[in-house]
């Protein structure tokens, strides 16, 4: 009897992440990935002006999608679990209560997300303290809750770790801006985001040009933020001039010849 080229799981059909430079779940999956050392190609999809390929495989049109195969998952976390059943090198705790504390934790790194959207796009000082109060709170519980040495959970780089990368990644612009004091006087807080910036897996999750792109989208926000961003003048280092050399948006569905 034939038998089939890949097992009946997936796990050894081909992996596509539809991706975008700046999104924050894509990381997550990239990390694991790239955690994992599994191969996988990437795909860049234009979430301004969303491609019907794309639109007709993710239907909440978001990125990430995963494609194993032919086959899409969507959905970040969703995703991660995906590769913890299919992929060598777990990434999870094998104790059940643990794994479970973990998956909460990720729930968690998505609040903490849907906090720095709102802290960024607020539209007024009053609003702007607010959310930047509430983000404080919120990293404050981690601080409590934290091993941090180095990663997360203690010696294993774990999901968890993977979920945080990309939420300390905002603030490395952040920083360039102000002191917003979201971050501060949290020691192992500060441990970890120097152990996770450090990170093959986790620096190596977006392309070079990541920082001038997220300053750039930033400051299209018409927000108190990006009040701040101009009356700072811009950042040398990380100037929007440097979107220039961004690089290429690919517009065709995965595998389709260039
Ligand atoms: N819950 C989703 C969130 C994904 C998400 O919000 N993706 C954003 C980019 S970071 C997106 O695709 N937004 C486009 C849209 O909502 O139209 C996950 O964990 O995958």
């Amino acid at each position: 009897m034939k038998q089939p080229a890949s097992p009946p799981d997936g796990s050894g059909a081909k992996l596509t992440l539809i991706s975008h430079h700046l999104c924050p779940y894509v990381q997550r999956a990239a990390i694991a990935l790239a955690e994992k050392g599994v191969e996988f190609e990437r795909v860049y999809v234009d979430l301004a002006d969303k491609p019907g390929w794309f639109k007709a495989l993710s239907p909440l049109g978001k990125t990430p999608v995963l494609l194993v195969g032919d086959e899409a998952i969507f959905e970040s976390a969703v995703i991660l679990e995906y590769l913890e059943d299919t992929q060598p090198h777990p990434l999870h705790p094998r104790d059940p209560l643990a794994r479970a504390g973990h998956r909460a934790l990720i729930e968690y790194g998505s609040a903490i997300l849907s906090d720095i959207w709102a802290f960024y796009v607020a539209p007024d000082a009053e609003s702007f303290d607010e959310k930047r109060q509430r983000l404080r709170d919120r990293f404050a519980w981690l601080e409590e809750r934290m091993v941090a040495a180095p990663w997360f959970d203690g010696a294993e780089f774990s999901l968890v770790d993977a979920a945080f990368g990309p939420v300390f990644r905002y603030f490395d612009v952040f920083d360039t801006i102000a002191d917003f004091g979201i971050l501060s006087s949290m020691p192992k807080l500060a441990r970890w985001r120097r152990a996770l910036a450090a990170r093959p897996s986790v620096r190596d999750a977006v392309t070079p040009d990541y920082e001038p792109r997220l300053w750039a989208f930033l400051e299209a926000r018409d927000s108190y933020l990006s009040t701040l961003m101009a009356a700072a003048g811009g950042s040398e280092d990380i100037a929007p001039a440097a979107t220039g050399r961004a690089a290429k948006v690919v517009t065709q569905p995965p595998g389709a010849p260039a």
